[in-house]
């Protein structure tokens, strides 16, 4: 797009530094737990003079990066920022008035930020210093991108996702329980690089015990792993199960004995419903939930009222009789059916991924 504009004389739009700022805030999610992922660019005429995004809590935010690379050039520059730059002093200075201090001539913000320290303060504190601030750039891509921190910061639990695959027919296993595979290679991929940008993994104690399942990211190349988050109220997850490893968490009863798992690294959220797990999940800054398979499960988490997102795939395949989805509610009306909005639907391979919202972000 820069080349194309460097020929006509026509200025890029907004949208083309705010899609750059979005795709290197990208590379921070699943690492930035319980801060959001947030990218910066710095726009000197029409040069990108730098460019940096948030890896990890604890390190610098985007906009310092990107100051630091810009270095003298970030003086009567833009920058563009997905998220509201800071006015507080947390682990880090408020970036706010690093981009006073550099001399930026205006700053571009996609989306306020809704945690109660910075909301506002920080697009305040750069007019208050004569910067024009323009607020609303593709904020619609940067919510959903921060859905997971604004989940924690708003709601204080996790944006979660269910994921699974079914056949035309709406089946997730054959009547035997096989379900390997109903969605092709592609769809597995895409996943795996769900399971890198997501802070978790739920797993229902039944699945742990008969699937034994890994719910890693080894497929992404420098993947990291989600954290499990096994529902098992009774206790009866092995030690042995190859989720139990340090980082993570069983969700169980009050009474349960969990002494052998702590002692394998296993944060314990004790609760009496899923409600209040969800709470003790954010309390361990978890924010956001991948929901895979596991009916039983994925029905109490519907009954609740607590999936956010559903990404479907439906895989060019018929067996009949087999196992759905859900394992509840069971509606008697068309009419009580959920509706997912906001929906897009893309070809993944020879499946279908349609993905959409039950709440908004
Ligand atoms: C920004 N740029 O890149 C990020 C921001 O504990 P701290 O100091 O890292 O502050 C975390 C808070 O800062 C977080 O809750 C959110 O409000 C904001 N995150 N802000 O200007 C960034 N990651
Ligand atoms: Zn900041």
């Amino acid at each position: 797009e820069l080349a194309f504009h460097m020929h006509t004389g026509i200025y890029p739009p907004d949208e083309v530094f705010m899609h750059r700022a979005l795709g290197l805030a990208a590379h921070g999610l699943g690492r930035t737990a319980p801060n959001p992922p947030v990218g910066c660019v710095i726009v000197q005429g029409e040069q990108v003079v730098g460019e940096g995004f948030h890896p990890q809590a604890g390190q610098p935010h985007a906009e310092v990066f990107a100051l630091r690379q810009a270095g003298d050039r970030a003086k009567g520059a833009t920058a563009y920022v997905t998220l509201e730059p800071c006015s507080h002093s947390g682990r880090t200075p408020p970036c706010a008035s690093a981009l006073v201090a550099a001399g930026v001539s205006r700053v571009v913000i996609a989306a306020l930020d809704p945690n109660p320290q910075v909301s506002g303060r920080g697009a305040e504190r750069l007019r208050a210093a004569g910067i024009p601030v323009t607020l609303g750039v593709m904020t619609d891509e940067a919510v959903k991108q921060q859905a997971g921190f604004r989940s924690l910061t708003v709601r204080g639990q996790p944006w979660v996702v269910y994921k699974y695959a079914m056949t035309l027919d709406g089946r997730t296993a054959a009547v035997s329980g096989d379900s390997r595979w109903v969605s092709g290679e592609a769809a597995r991929a895409l996943v795996h690089g769900w399971r890198d940008h997501l802070d978790a993994i739920a797993v229902g104690s039944g699945t742990l015990i008969t699937d034994d399942p890994l719910l890693t990211a080894r497929e992404v190349p420098g993947g990291r792993d989600p954290r499990p988050v096994i529902f098992d109220r009774r206790g009866r997850t092995p030690l042995a199960a190859r989720a139990v490893r340090p980082g993570a968490v069983l969700v169980t009863a009050p009474e349960t004995e969990t002494s052998h798992l702590e002692a394998a690294g296993v944060h314990i959220v004790r609760a009496h419903d899923l409600p209040g797990a969800m709470t003790g999940l954010g309390a361990l800054g978890i924010t956001t939930l991948l929901l895979e398979g596991g009916a039983t499960l994925a029905g109490a988490f519907l009954a609740a009222d607590l999936i956010d997102e559903v990404r479907v795939f439906v895989a060019p395949k018929l067996l009949g009789l087999g196992q759905s989805s859900l394992a509840a509610p069971h509606p008697t009306t068309m009419g009580q059916a959920r509706d997912l909005t906001d929906v897009n639907v893309t070809p993944v391979g020879q499946d279908v991924l349609i993905q959409g919202y039950l709440h908004a972000v």
